[in-house]
């Protein structure tokens, strides 16, 4: 159900974001460096691999000052990193990459978590160990690229994973 509200916000914030680039307004000097467009990451981390995965999920808390979109990224411990959403098919979830990017609406923080929008890792390069960290930089329509270090752990909330055990 919350999976479902977060996608239901990403489609409304496509939509807003298909004004076209031309609206922006060209000359930045007379509002000072507030105009330029910075992206804060907080909270990354990563879920452990099992032996033998080739992929991996991270999770981070995005928040931009302008509108921005979350396009991609790249890290040493993958081959590739992408940025992906859940979506249900016939009563199943699946994932897949988010061609367009994740839209960051400004001042809005953005939550990739379990269940929802996550970056991939494919590809890794060696298996994600709990206590480990791993450097993800990530990349953005208009801020700069972000590099944070994601903590490699156990989701926080277990007590909500009915995981098949
Ligand atoms: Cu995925």
């Amino acid at each position: 159900m919350k999976a479902k509200l977060a996608l239901a916000a990403v489609a409304l914030s496509l939509a807003a974001c298909n004004q076209p680039e031309s609206a922006k307004a060209p000359a930045a000097d007379a509002a000072g460096p507030v105009a330029a467009a910075t992206l804060v990451a907080t909270g990354a981390w990563c879920r452990p691999s099992p032996n033998g995965a080739k992929a991996g999920g991270c999770y981070v808390t995005l928040k931009a000052t302008t509108n921005d979109r979350l396009t991609g990224g790249s890290t040493p411990a993958a081959g590739s990193l992408q940025v992906h959403e859940m979506t249900m098919e016939d009563g199943m979830m699946k994932m897949g990459e988010m061609t367009q990017g994740l839209p960051l609406p400004a001042g809005q923080a953005v939550a990739l978590a379990p269940g929802g929008n996550h970056l991939m890792l494919i590809g890794l390069t060696a298996p994600l160990v709990e206590g480990s960290t791993v450097p993800l930089t990530l990349q953005f329509a208009s801020a700069p690229a972000v590099t944070v270090q994601a903590a490699v752990r156990q989701p926080e909330m277990a007590g909500m994973d009915h995981g098949a055990h």
